[in-house]
């Protein structure tokens, strides 16, 4: 129970709605978890792992139709539709309350609802904010625990007259057909219900730290961003802060826990890990702008993740770690395509049976606490973040966007950030490789009308003024005209950052082109790296006929905005065709 006479009155009312057996108010103590986990072990929600291998580790498969964030089933349930705009299905909250709201009677009959406090961000702070999630999912509590801080931090930071997100969730039947996930931003108010999967169900993460902390952010002045938080190390032992917006599944795990190739890594270059998904970034006492990791863990995707493409994450996921529909050996150890050994023959998949490829589902999952990584920064738990020299914006783009390039100043980098496109990954349900628009990788989480954020992200800028962030953009995923990636990637995208941090630095050779500052042939440091002859000139060629096309679809994109795009953006567009043009 809590002192905090809002949280006791809604959870009474919930629970005469829901009609769950019995509440239980969750602590987040070891004790509570160890019941919670043997519980699910007996029904069978949980499988055990190789205890010896891989202690403290679980397996879930979840439903064969739940295994994706559901986009076309989340809604934004702001006042007018125009406050959600043209890039969110927008339900009105009277419809919420007709036709979602009843799937919550007795929704709960025969579980247990669980009351979830849980903190985004550092204890003490002033920062971070508190939800709560009332859920009856005990699958649910067991990865809140690992990805937030939850229970006792929580209503501490809370207080008794303290405010807090309400999160509502239940498994309800499972069914795609009587599944939504309902924000409303304006009473700062989750509604989940027909998934138990991750990011419908772990209510702290996108539903909360991004769909409904953009709206606070904009009223607050702050930023609530789908990025990456991570320091590079130089030689001389100083720590820049980055921060970085992929789509999901783009690789942001990895490049937050990157190791330097070998004659990098000799000299004394490191990244260290302060998140691998989500941003809260507040212009500090010095007027830098800092970033704290909300999040207390790494949900990350699995397939593909080797102790080649990343040590850290495979080092993080050996205890403690729930897997969600991975595939396992038969001596119950996780696996997964593209993991070492995995050509066992016997391999059971994802749904339990002998394995038609896919073994692991393509979006399986490891739930893994943050510190149990060997990158884990210092300042993880630092209240008041870390200070962020540089924004870098990334797509996965086969053609038209550079290895890396640099704005011309902030208002040109939202411009990029808000015209950036990728090709869809299996992060959420529908086709998967093809190319749309998603602006600063926030698509499916910008909790408000996109031109609106376009316009906070704007005055962010004027209110850093010379202080504010470098803004970048990145591409790994450049193929030549065999298909095949030009660059190698992951800790080779080591190189890429030393030029960034050199042009923080106001270092780093550049020719300026229309579409902003590239680096030069020998700008980025190639040592050691054995590229073919003309790779890096293809990596960086600005194919002017490309970028003409690119401008029409941007056009198009913006013109769904109407009065609500920002004159800036417009303003951006036509200096960039004039750019092209001459
Ligand atoms: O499923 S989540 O939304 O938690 C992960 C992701 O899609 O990035
Ligand atoms: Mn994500």
């Amino acid at each position: 129970m809590s002192a905090n006479e809002k949280l006791a009155k809604w959870v009474n009312e919930v629970a005469s709605v829901t009609q769950p057996e019995r509440v239980a108010w969750c602590d987040g103590s070891e004790d509570e978890n160890r019941r919670l986990i043997e519980g699910m072990v007996k029904d069978g929600t949980l499988l055990e792992m190789n205890q010896s291998k891989y202690p403290g580790c679980y397996l879930h498969r979840s439903h064969t139709t739940d295994v994706a964030r559901t986009e076309h089933l989340t809604f934004i349930c702001s006042k007018t539709k125009d406050d959600a705009g043209p890039t969110n299905n927008w339900m009105s909250t009277d419809e919420a309350k007709t036709r979602v709201w009843p799937l919550f009677q007795g929704a709960m009959k025969g579980r247990t609802m669980f009351v979830v406090p849980y903190l985004m961000g550092p204890a003490g702070s002033p920062y971070s904010k508190v939800g709560i999630e009332l859920t009856d999912s005990p699958y649910v509590v067991a990865n809140m625990r690992i990805m937030t801080r939850m229970g006792k931090a929580a209503l501490d930071h809370l207080g008794a007259r303290g405010d807090f997100c309400k999160g509502l969730h239940s498994l309800g039947d499972l069914s795609p057909e009587r599944r939504f996930i309902c924000h409303f931003p304006e009473a700062r108010e989750i509604w989940s219900i027909g998934s138990g999967y991750g990011g419908n169900a772990l209510l702290g993460k996108k539903c909360f730290a991004l769909r409904i902390a953009g709206p606070m952010g904009r009223d607050e002045g702050w930023l609530a961003e789908h990025m990456l938080i991570l320091g590079l190390e130089d030689p001389q032992g100083q720590v820049t802060y980055m921060c970085a917006a992929f789509p999901s599944a783009c690789g942001k795990t990895n490049l937050a826990m990157l190791i330097p190739p070998e004659g990098f890594k000799s000299k004394g270059w490191k990244v260290w890990t302060v998140g691998d998904d989500i941003s809260w970034m507040h212009y500090g006492p010095d007027g830098r702008l800092y970033a704290i990791n909300p999040e207390a863990g790494f949900f990350g995707v699995a397939p593909g993740t080797s102790d080649q493409t990343n040590p850290n994450a495979m080092a993080a996921v050996k205890k403690n770690t729930i897997f969600t529909n991975v595939a396992v050996t038969e001596d119950m150890c996780p696996i997964w395509e593209g993991m070492e050994g995995f050509s066992l023959p016997k391999v059971t998949d994802w749904t339990g049976k002998a394995w038609p490829p896919p073994a692991a589902h393509p979006n399986s999952r490891f739930t893994a606490p943050a510190k149990q990584c060997p990158s884990v920064s210092k300042e993880f738990d630092n209240p008041q973040g870390v200070p962020i020299s540089a924004i870098i914006f990334g797509g996965r783009r086969a053609k038209v966007a550079p290895l890396v390039y640099q704005s011309m100043n902030w208002a040109h980098g939202v411009f990029l950030g808000a015209t950036m496109a990728s090709e869809t990954t299996a992060a959420a349900t529908g086709q998967v490789g093809v190319v749309r628009r998603d602006p600063m990788a926030m698509l499916p989480f910008c909790g408000y009308n996109m031109g609106d954020y376009w316009g906070h992200w704007l005055k962010m800028g004027e209110r850093g003024g010379d202080k504010a962030p470098k803004i970048f953009h990145v591409n790994w995923f450049r193929r030549d005209v065999n298909n095949k990636f030009l660059w190698p990637g992951f800790g080779e995208n080591l190189r890429v950052l030393k030029w960034i941090l050199d042009r923080v630095q106001g270092k780093g050779s550049a020719v300026e082109t229309p579409i902003g500052s590239v680096p030069t042939g020998d700008g980025i440091d190639t040592a050691g790296l054995k590229l073919g002859a003309g790779v890096m000139d293809q990596l960086l060629a600005i194919d002017r006929q490309a970028w003409k096309e690119e401008t029409r679809g941007i056009q198009e994109f913006f013109g769904k905005f109407g009065e609500r795009l920002p004159a800036a953006m417009r303003e951006q567009l036509e200096q960039l065709k004039k750019r092209l043009a001459k």
